[in-house]
């Protein structure tokens, strides 16, 4: 049994189909760990979805694009211009995508490799517990039936800095942006969500370069960071989000064997 975590697809499915056979995926024994962002920007969202969603032993935490499919499909939201997903929208399997996607967790954590999964990254000020707690906060939203009032709410940068007494909205959304969106932070937990590159915004560090002993976190697989090109020069973080959709690379890492499996991308679609 090997399991293989996978970067941000964005609807990249044949780039995914190209590296599950150069990893040799044994779909009967092996395991698939997907960093989020599975859907949007790319071009075959609902094939991807569709085999994700029919493999034995898959894991996914939910992503920003994640989010916003969910949000799309609630009709809170206007499709952004640059936005692929009317294949989902359109598909009779729509409302199934949805409570799918809704079930999905935000954080993985799993003891026996000692590893944990979060779409963007795990913020300094708070251990594995708390993180787990904050994010089943968010989970708990999700999965109720009063779902869509949170993907309306969800969409901004404030509040920028958590607080313990953060109630309603206001503590979703730093919890969701947090775990789906952040890049840089500061120690105190700040965020800065408009800087994307790898120039550092004044004040801020990436969130990586500010885990804690105290902490205590094991190995963190991530994504989100195309910028990073996989790069963190830590190895208790590793980036798996190599821009595939944007024509670079899909990335793919094996926890067993600590092996990576990489495949360029398409020419933009
Ligand atoms: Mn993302």
């Amino acid at each position: 049994m090997r399991t293989y975590v996978f970067g941000d697809i964005q609807g990249c499915f044949d780039e995914l189909d190209r590296l599950l056979d150069m990893a040799n995926y044994d779909a009967s024994v092996d395991r698939l760990w997907f960093v989020g962002d599975l859907i949007n920007r790319g071009p075959k969202n609902l094939e991807t979805l569709n085999f994700i969603m029919s493999q034995r032993q898959v894991t996914v935490v939910l992503g920003n694009h994640d989010l916003h499919f969910l949000a799309l499909a609630s009709d809170h939201r206007a499709p952004h211009p640059s936005d692929t997903v009317s294949d989902l929208l359109t598909s009779s399997k729509r409302t199934e995508i949805v409570d799918w996607l809704r079930n999905q967790p935000l954080i993985h954590s799993d003891q026996e490799s000692g590893t944990v999964m979060v779409h963007a990254g795990i913020p300094p000020m708070w251990n594995l517990d708390i993180c787990l707690a904050r994010a089943r906060e968010v989970e708990a939203v999700l999965q109720s039936d009063d779902y869509t009032t949170f993907l309306k709410g969800m969409y901004g940068n404030e509040p920028e800095e958590w607080r313990d007494d953060l109630k309603g909205q206001g503590r979703l959304r730093i919890i969701t942006n947090y775990f789906t969106r952040m890049r840089y932070v500061t120690m105190n937990g700040k965020l800065e969500l408009t800087h994307k590159g790898s120039e550092v915004p004044a004040g801020f560090s990436p969130w990586f370069d500010l885990l804690q002993p105290a902490q205590a976190m094991p190995c963190i697989l991530f994504g989100h960071w195309a910028a990073l090109e996989g790069v963190t020069n830590n190895k208790s973080a590793i980036a798996l989000d190599t821009g595939c959709v944007w024509g670079r690379n899909l990335t793919a890492f094996c926890i067993e064997d600590k092996q990576i499996f990489s495949t360029p991308g398409d020419p933009i679609k």
